[in-house]
C-alpha cells in the first residue's frame, strides 16, 4: 500500500509561478527577446535552465551570458518571495499533509526549484516534510524519475509505495517513468495522464484519494 506521499511546490502547495513568470518577464524585455503570458505555459514545472532556453530559442548566446541571465532572473525571483506567509499555502494543502502525517504516511517534496527550501520555510510546512528533494538534489531535471526516485530513496520507500502530487506535464511524465501513483492537480489537457486527476487540493481526503487510486 502507499507509504509515501511526494508534493511538488509550485501549483500544488503555492503558486509562485506568477513570481518566476514576472521574473522571466523582466529579463526577456531587457533583452528584447519575445515572451508573454502565453509563452510561460510551456515553463511550467520546467527547471531554470531549460526554461531560459526555451526563452531563447536559436539566438546564439555563449554559456557564460546564459548563465548571467540565470542568475539575474533567479535575482529577480528570491526578491519577489520575500514576502510568502502561511496564507499563501494553496487551499486545502495544510489539511491534507496533516491529515497524512496523522496516518502515518511519509511526505517529501520534489520540487525542481533551487529556492524550494526558503519558500516551503516561509510556508510555514518545513515541519510536515520528512525529506526535501529540489533543484540541488540531482542533475537532470523533470521529465527524468531522478528526482522523485530521490525523494522515495531519502524516504526509504520503493517507488511502488509513492504517490506524486503535480500540476505539470512534466512533472507527471517524471513520476509515471519512476512507476509511482499519480494524482495530477488542473486541466485534463496538461495532466491527463495521471492516475487521479482533480482541481486542486480544496476538500481533498486521505480516504478518497485511498479509494480512488484503489491503493
Ligand atoms: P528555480 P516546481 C519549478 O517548481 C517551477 O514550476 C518552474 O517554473 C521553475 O522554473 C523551476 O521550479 C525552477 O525554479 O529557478 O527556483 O530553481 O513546480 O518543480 O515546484
Ligand atoms: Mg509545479
Amino acid at each position: 500500500g502507499v507509504q509515501g506521499f511526494i508534493f511538488d511546490l509550485d501549483g500544488v502547495l503555492t503558486d509562485t509561478a506568477e513570481f518566476h513568470y514576472r521574473a522571466w518577464q523582466r529579463l526577456a524585455d531587457e533583452e528584447n527577446l519575445p515572451f508573454d503570458r502565453q509563452a510561460n505555459e510551456a515553463l511550467r514545472g520546467v527547471s531554470r535552465r531549460e526554461s531560459l532556453l526555451k526563452i531563447v530559442g536559436d539566438r546564439p548566446y555563449s554559456e557564460a551570458q546564459l548563465q548571467a541571465m540565470m542568475d539575474r532572473k533567479n535575482h529577480y525571483y528570491v526578491e519577489s518571495i520575500q514576502d510568502i506567509a502561511p496564507t499563501d499555502l494553496l487551499p486545502g494543502a495544510r489539511e491534507l499533509l496533516n491529515e497524512l502525517r496523522q496516518a502515518g504516511i511519509k511526505i517529501a517534496l520534489g520540487s525542481a526549484s533551487k529556492n524550494a527550501r526558503p519558500v516551503i520555510e516561509k510556508l510555514g510546512i518545513a515541519d510536515l516534510m520528512d525529506t526535501i528533494a529540489d533543484g540541488h538534489s540531482v542533475e537532470r531535471p523533470k521529465p527524468a524519475p531522478d528526482l522523485f526516485l530521490f525523494a522515495a530513496n531519502q524516504l526509504g520507500l520503493q517507488p511502488d509505495q509513492c504517490v506524486v502530487v503535480e500540476d505539470a506535464a512534466a512533472g507527471i511524465e517524471a513520476a509515471i517513468a519512476a512507476k509511482m501513483l499519480t494524482i495530477g492537480l488542473g486541466p485534463v489537457k496538461r495532466v491527463g495522464a495521471a492516475d487521479v486527476v482533480l482541481p486542486d487540493l480544496e476538500g481533498v481526503h486521505w480516504a478518497d484519494l485511498q479509494a480512488k487510486l484503489n491503493a
